[in-house]
């Protein structure tokens, strides 16, 4: 059978894109960590997510070890609790874990310029842990179209110098 030259180079072509999409795919679940939010997180009541069991009041709380936090977040339209109204603050050189659910529809939260970024599936809590070594300001957006006011859900992560850190006033 004989196969056109242009066709045999789109033949090679395509093939080579599949090869390269599924490779990518695989490196991202495989070497990179990236996945789904999972069920290791628990579950939370939607409309009262502090009520939860496998969460609390939006805040930030001390974590297991010292230099670690835990972040409380709640999403809802169309903001960030606490990152919308109020920034949250967490001190440099720090382990964070936040725990994010949302209190009505899908959300996202990402927290921009790093590679923090998760959906907020309603009923489900996500957690992402990240290290912060340096002050510096992030901001905070959702990439899930959540309604009318997508588009202006967006908050502030300041990381703060240990020295600007009032652990007492800023830790529930
Ligand atoms: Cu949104």
């Amino acid at each position: 059978m004989h196969v056109h030259r242009f066709e045999r180079i789109w033949l090679v072509a395509a093939l080579f894109m599949i090869v390269l999409f599924i490779g990518t795919v695989t490196f991202g679940a495989v070497v990179a960590g990236y996945g789904m939010v999972d069920a290791e997180g628990g579950q939370v009541d939607t409309s009262d997510p502090a009520a939860s069991e496998s969460f609390r009041d939006p805040g930030v709380y001390n974590g297991s070890e010292p230099g670690h936090y835990d972040v409380y977040v709640e999403t809802r339209r169309f903001a960030f609790v606490p990152g919308t109204a109020e920034p949250i603050r967490v001190p440099a050189n720090s382990t964070v874990t936040f725990h994010v659910a949302s209190a009505d529809v899908l959300h996202g939260f990402e927290v921009v310029g790093t590679n923090i970024n998760t959906m907020t599936i309603p009923g489900q809590k996500a957690m992402v842990t990240a290290e912060f070594d340096e002050p510096r300001e992030y901001g905070l957006v959702c990439n899930e179209y959540c309604g009318q006011g997508h588009h202006d859900m967006a908050g502030t992560l300041e990381v703060v110098p240990e020295s600007a850190f009032n652990a007492t006033a800023e830790v529930q």
